[in-house]
């Protein structure tokens, strides 16, 4: 990659300004975590999560005018600038919306800038839990300033592992729950798939999948996974352009997690 480790630098410092200015927002505004901007039945937009989109574009935009923005919230604001970079930041502004809004800490920030179609740098930051989680191509993944790395758990009997489950997928998403479940030790739903990346990269969880989340939620956790020496994978694409399968683990039990999923066989990508 024709990139310099100190252009890269000034990179992550700039995700990690973005996510830190958008989630100190949304703490500073926890009193308007209930103002929404559309509801589903299985989800809500919040008012917030639209705000903290903007103050993040902001950040970017002011160092590097000329880059693409993708936002998760783009079907409610348009902040595509126009431009037609290599360099695209991928920003959630609010990953756990819905355990935000009911008063959990478990959220988070997640800003990630991909080059070609890969990430190179990332940032998340939980802002009420004080967790920041950052890593870039050349440096490692740390939380808050110390370096992670994942489990050395290597069998599905020992193994905790992550996963959602959302009503509406149109997948059949509790039957990959049981599937899993069956397998492992526990299995685990949090609320927060950028998070739940970003443990696995930590080391207290080893392996975590998800049928129909979006780059966005883990554009930053999957290269902080990477570098903490485990591995992500987008094993199957959805309706949506954005939405993607995921499967990550420790890397040692990856494989052993991905025969649970042969509907999946043939997609393998890197994030
Ligand atoms: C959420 C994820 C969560 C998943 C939800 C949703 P949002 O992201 O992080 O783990 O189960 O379907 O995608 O919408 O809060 O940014």
């Amino acid at each position: 990659m024709n990139l310099s480790e100190k252009e890269v630098q000034k990179f992550l410092e700039c995700a990690v300004l973005a996510a830190q200015t958008a989630g100190d927002y949304a703490v500073a505004n926890l009193d308007k975590r209930n103002d929404y901007h559309k509801m589903y039945d299985n989800d809500v937009k919040l008012l917030l999560d639209i705000k903290c989109q903007e103050i993040a574009t902001d950040v970017i935009l002011k160092a590097y005018p000329e880059h693409s923005i993708l936002g998760e919230e783009d079907d409610a604001i348009t902040q595509d600038n126009g431009n037609d970079s290599d360099f695209e930041w991928i920003i959630d502004p609010i990953d756990g919306t819905v355990n935000f809004s009911h008063g959990r800490d478990r959220w988070c920030c997640s800003v990630a800038l991909s080059y070609k179609g890969r990430s190179i740098a990332g940032a998340v930051y939980a802002a009420e839990q004080g967790k920041l989680y950052t890593a870039s191509i050349y440096a490692p993944a740390l939380c808050n300033g110390k370096e992670i790395s994942v489990s050395k758990v290597d069998s599905m009997q020992e193994a905790i592992v992550f996963t959602g489950a959302d009503k509406n997928s149109g997948y059949e998403e509790l039957t990959f729950f049981t599937r899993i479940a069956k397998k492992i030790q526990r299995p685990r739903i949090s609320g927060s798939a950028a998070l739940d990346v970003c443990d696995l990269a930590a080391g207290c969880v080893d392996g975590y999948f998800e049928a129909t989340i979006y780059i966005w939620d883990v554009a930053a956790a999957g290269l902080i996974l990477e570098r903490a020496g485990g591995m992500g994978r987008i094993i199957g694409r959805g309706t949506h352009p954005k939405q993607i399968r995921y499967l990550a683990s420790n890397g040692l039990i990856q494989d052993q997690l991905r025969k649970l999923f042969p509907e999946f066989e043939g997609v393998n990508d890197e994030i």
